[in-house]
């Protein structure tokens, strides 16, 4: 339906113009039949619900249109903005919780998961001054585990132990503006306490919270959750896998993983295995499991096993219009509440698995952290039974384009610094040189409004550029899906980034996991300061981020963290335009205490210039 000029995927395409999805109605319909008339007040970010008076829609510069209250476009804009940083601070905390139990449940010995990356696990003892001499595995791991989950509820004003980890200067700054995050649960809860009707009125003291509320995201939740995640399923290492809806299989059981959380997703990866499974799969026809990820579990389980990735958000409801999924197994974030008015349509079930997040249509099977293996494979029984009931179905032709993805940090040091010398000094010598202008991240989601190739284009002014990109989320799907995450996408760069892919090996995109995995890029961006030359913060080095596409509050939260760590961020769009000095004093005004802003360009080709334009202007203050 008129969708032409968003959706380019040839795969997306063709699920929906097949037969069988031929009475589905995806979010690309909505949004065409809604036309593109936003609430002003909403997108500008100037519509005030905190209070009963209200609701009050403010109009800045307009006397008589302030609040009830007398509050201004800027304070409703500030709020507004600072709550979208909690909410999404507050996913990834949630999320980073479960990780964090499961590794406790892992370190006591209990279900599937072991304790895979001892390097990591120790290191990470260090920072938590855990001792490790003469100690067996999972003791360490089980001090490690009660240390961190003991960041969540932390009430006394020490900073959280992960932040010592930044660079000495950023660390100096946090401490004089007083926004060193304390504990992971306390500042959202402070955020959403000084955003209450009456307490915090002024944006530049509200936005201090909101650095802080963030960082607590990016060096606590998310920084523990990768960390944890990693030691115990495994530091994601260079591997080939495939990401295209064409991944469904027409002779075996297909089940789409989706949402956030691996340790479902990992545990239904070690329960498909079971010959049990199988036979019970092959006993219904099939010739056997297949399953594939969906968003950011999609990420998880295809950076560290090679799983492929059959759809980023965006496509989610057209896997199940193919036909060919059995089951559409969910925990946490960004699964549609249409995914089940979808697959009502076809014998396809979405099985709910997380308390906190059920669906009208779903079925639920909750999964259970203490029995991971039991629980997974009554999910996965449930789904292969459905295997019989498949109808018509369309899987569009697999892309014969992979990806190499799994690209941790510790990767990327090893990869660039050589077997005998892993570190970042060849990586910092080639941004020194000029072979890498610099380096663009790319992160976040897609969105129904906007053209699905969009990272496509940025990214390929940036690799043309000799900017070296990283990824993660469904940015890094998008890209995946483009055929940039490969290192045959050499051929598209700069003569000199194309150098440095060919020696190495390569992508000029490297993937780098799921959205809590942009802590990754935290510590990357640290080292590369530590190593050398490159200045003394991450606001010194050549590099920017973007989340082109976001539709999410954690993408939000992101750059916010992003920006209070030194990075410039630019976005399509931001909801404060209703609010002149607050909007200024973002995009510019931020500079002052954090060295970083936001920036908003909607057109993408001119984003990805500006992207280049600011790496410029930091090599040239770099002198280099
Ligand atoms: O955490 S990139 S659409 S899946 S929010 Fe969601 Fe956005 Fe995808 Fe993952 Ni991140």
């Amino acid at each position: 339906e008129g969708c032409s000029d968003i959706i380019k995927c040839g795969s997306s395409k063709d699920v929906l113009a097949a037969k069988p999805a031929q009475n589905v109605i995806t979010a690309y319909d909505r949004v065409q039949r809604r036309g593109m008339s936003a609430c002003l007040f909403g997108s500008g970010g100037t519509c005030c619900r905190n209070c009963n008076m209200g609701p009050c829609q403010i109009i800045d510069g307009i006397e008589d249109m302030l609040g009830i209250c007398g509050v201004s476009a800027d304070t409703v804009a500030a709020r507004n903005f600072a709550r979208i940083v909690a909410a999404g601070s507050a996913s990834h905390t949630d999320h980073a919780r479960e990780m964090v139990k499961g590794f406790i449940e892992t370190a006591k010995g209990h279900g599937p998961h072991q304790i895979k990356d001892v390097e990591k696990l120790k290191s990470l003892a260090a920072v938590f001054d855990v001792a490790t001499e003469d100690r067996e595995i999972n003791e360490i791991a089980l001090e490690v585990g009660e240390k961190a989950l003991a960041e969540f509820g932390k009430q006394d004003d020490e900073p959280l132990s992960m932040t010592k980890r930044a660079t000495a200067k950023r660390q100096a700054l946090w401490k004089k503006l007083n926004i060193f995050p304390r504990g992971v649960d306390r500042e959202v809860v402070e955020m959403m306490h000084r955003t209450h009707m009456g307490v915090d009125q002024d944006y530049e003291n509200i936005m201090l919270q909101a650095s802080r509320c963030a960082l607590s995201d990016g060096w606590g939740s998310s920084m523990l959750s990768t960390e944890l995640t990693d030691i115990m399923f495994g530091t994601p290492v260079p591997r080939r896998s495939i990401v295209d809806l064409g991944v469904l299989k027409p002779d075996q059981v297909n089940i789409a993983v989706h949402g956030h959380e691996p340790l479902l997703a990992e545990s239904l990866c070690i329960a498909a295995q079971d010959p049990e499974m199988v036979e019970l799969a092959k006993k219904q026809g099939a010739k056997g499991i297949n399953l594939a990820g969906v968003c950011c579990t999609g990420n998880e389980i295809l950076m560290r096993r090679g799983i492929p990735v059959a759809a980023g958000f965006v496509q989610q409801e057209i896997a199940i219009a193919t036909g060919a999924l059995e089951a559409m197994v969910v925990d946490v974030q960004c699964t549609m509440e249409s995914l089940a008015q979808v697959a009502n349509g076809f014998h396809t079930d979405i099985i709910t698995t997380n308390y906190r997040a059920k669906m009208p249509g779903g079925v639920h099977i909750q999964f259970d952290e203490h029995e991971a293996l039991n629980s997974a494979k009554q999910i996965l029984t449930h789904a292969i039974k459905n295997f019989k009931k498949r109808g018509e179905c369309f899987i569009p032709e697999e892309k014969k384009l992979d990806v190499v993805v799994g690209f941790s940090h510790e990767t990327i040091n090893y990869m660039l610094g050589g077997r005998f010398r892993a570190s970042y000094r060849p990586l910092n010598d080639n941004i020194i040189n000029g072979r890498i202008r610099g380096i663009g991240v790319m992160v976040g989601c897609d969105n129904f409004r906007l053209a699905d190739d969009t990272h496509e284009l940025i990214a390929r002014h940036l690799i043309k550029n000799n900017v070296l990109v990283l990824a993660t989320g469904c940015a890094a799907t998008s890209l995946g899906r483009a055929g940039l995450v490969n290192p045959e996408a050499a051929r598209f760069c700069g003569d000199s980034l194309a150098e440095i892919c060919e020696t190495v090996g390569m992508p000029p995109v490297l993937h780098m996991g799921s959205c809590v995995d942009n802590s990754r890029i935290l510590v990357a961006a640290t080292q590369i300061v530590k190593e050398g030359g490159l200045g003394e913060d991450i606001t010194d080095l050549p590099a920017i981020g973007t989340a082109p596409l976001w539709m999410s509050e954690k993408a939000v939260a992101i750059g916010q963290y992003f920006v209070a760590s030194g990075a410039q961020v630019v976005f399509q769009d931001l909801p404060v335009s209703g609010a002149k000095k607050f909007n200024k004093y973002l995009l510019e005004g931020l500079m002052g205490p954090l060295g970083a802003h936001w920036n908003v360009e909607s057109d993408p080709q001119k984003l990805a210039e500006l992207m280049v334009a600011k790496i410029d202007a930091k090599r040239e203050a770099l002198g280099i």
